[in-house]
């Protein structure tokens, strides 16, 4: 499963990439310039997670609009700053593959959510919003799983071509 991790500068992307792949991180990390990815298998699923350069105002990079357009899954970071909303990143990717990761566990603003609320009413779907990573990647993959199950009638297709 591609995951693709986007969000503003300094706002703890690739922490949180170093953080589900169990990599030990250096203290201050350098500004994230390229795309890169790391590896990890969790509940028997391959992980790919990218990791991208920060996002000025509600652009994704140029760099990393191939990954984005691709990915099964956007993970779309917050720390809570008052300039930055990310509801903006989550129409633009497809309220249906985003997850919010709020990488301060108190991270909100008036905006955020007024735009979040707006968000989920007027689109009658709701962006899950986590603060704990481990719940977010057991959500990411059981909702992934739910969408790969055949339904009974991929099954009974199935059965009748037998
Ligand atoms: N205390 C704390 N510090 C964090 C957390 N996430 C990131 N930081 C710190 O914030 C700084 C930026 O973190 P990064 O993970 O490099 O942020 P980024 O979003 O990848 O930054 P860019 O690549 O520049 O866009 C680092 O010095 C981290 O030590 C967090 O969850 N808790
Ligand atoms: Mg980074």
């Amino acid at each position: 499963m591609n995951v693709v991790v986007v969000g503003p500068p300094r706002c703890g992307k690739t922490q949180l990439v170093h953080a589900i792949c169990g990599v030990k991180t250096a203290q201050q990390l350098r500004p994230t310039t390229c795309v890169s990815h790391m590896a990890c298998t969790l509940q028997n699923t391959q992980f790919i997670l990218w990791d991208t350069p920060g996002c000025l105002g509600h652009c994704i990079p140029n760099l990393a609009e191939g990954i984005v357009s691709d990915c099964d899954v956007a993970i779309v970071c917050y720390d809570g700053r008052r300039c930055w909303s990310p509801v903006e990143l989550v129409k633009t990717i497809g309220k249906h593959r985003c997850y919010i990761y709020l990488t301060q566990p108190c991270a909100f603003n008036a905006l955020f959510a007024y735009e979040t609320f707006d968000l989920c009413s007027s689109l009658f779907n709701l962006v899950p919003i986590h603060v704990y990573k481990d719940s977010m990647l057991c959500d990411i993959l059981s909702t992934m799983s739910d969408l790969h199950e055949p339904c009974p009638e991929d099954e009974m297709r199935l059965v009748d071509s037998v």
